[in-house]
């Protein structure tokens, strides 16, 4: 008994795990939570149709003498079933996985233009259109301006191996590779700063690769660009 309530509780906690994701912050991350939820409901659904079907098979078929159990050679329309529901299930949720990712990988016009360069150990956050250019390096933490409520076209790169851009609140992921730019807009829906961090193993000082999103109402960041014009892109930290 002690075992089923243990296993119980198991379940209740990976449930309330699994419904704590971070609040969204962005329309992009919004989109993702919804695509979340859908998934989240449907594997309930499914677990509870297994796991009951399970479960009464298990009763009411249990072993209770040594006469063999009604057999039964096929069923055509059970099989029918259980071959539908899945891939109906399965192509739904492909369905909405593709339309959510083609949404949260969308370009938006207008907005503001941000080069992100990660680097072993640290972060360049530059504004190409504004002259400006954040950079923290190893535990420095730095901190990117952005406004509220516009699309803010991300280009992000790295000049030695593999980092990725991770802001737990953006609910969104994106690999640094060396070589190549790899372009993704967000944008950010209430004003707040966001911590993010590098989601990428990529050496000793990972764990320093820190940097945080504060978002900011239209007038405050053309100020805060106004305050921070003529700041010289500094260059990466050199490897020891
Ligand atoms: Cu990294």
């Amino acid at each position: 008994m002690s075992r089923l309530r243990l296993v119980l509780a198991l379940c209740v906690g990976a449930l309330v795990v699994g419904g704590c994701l971070p609040a969204p912050a962005t329309e992009q991350a919004r989109q993702i939570a919804d695509l979340y939820r859908i998934f989240g409901a449907g594997s309930i659904v499914v677990a509870g149709i297994v796991w009951g079907a399970a479960t009464v098979a298990l009763v009411r078929s249990r072993r209770r003498d040594d006469s063999l159990p009604r057999q039964v050679a096929g069923n055509l329309l059970l099989e029918g079933l259980w071959t539908a529901i899945p891939l109906v299930t399965v192509l739904v949720l492909f369905g909405l996985t593709l339309a959510t990712l083609s949404s949260v990988d969308a370009r938006q016009p207008g907005g503001v233009a941000l080069n992100v360069t990660a680097f072993r150990w640290g972060w360049t956050f530059s504004y190409p259109d504004g002259g400006v250019a954040v950079s923290g390096v190893a535990g420095g933490s730095p901190e990117v301006v952005v406004p509220v409520g516009e699309p803010i076209h991300v280009t992000l790169s790295s000049p030695d191996v593999n980092h990725a851009f991770f802001v737990p609140r953006f609910l969104f992921k994106r690999d640094a590779i060396p070589g190549r730019a790899t372009t993704f807009d967000f944008r950010v829906d209430q004003a707040g700063s966001y911590p993010g961090a590098c989601a990428e193993y990529c050496g000793v000082f990972h764990a320093n690769m820190t940097f945080s999103v504060r978002a900011v109402s239209r007038a405050e960041f053309d100020a805060w660009l106004a305050a921070n014009r003529g700041s010289a892109p500094p260059s990466p930290s050199p490897s020891p």
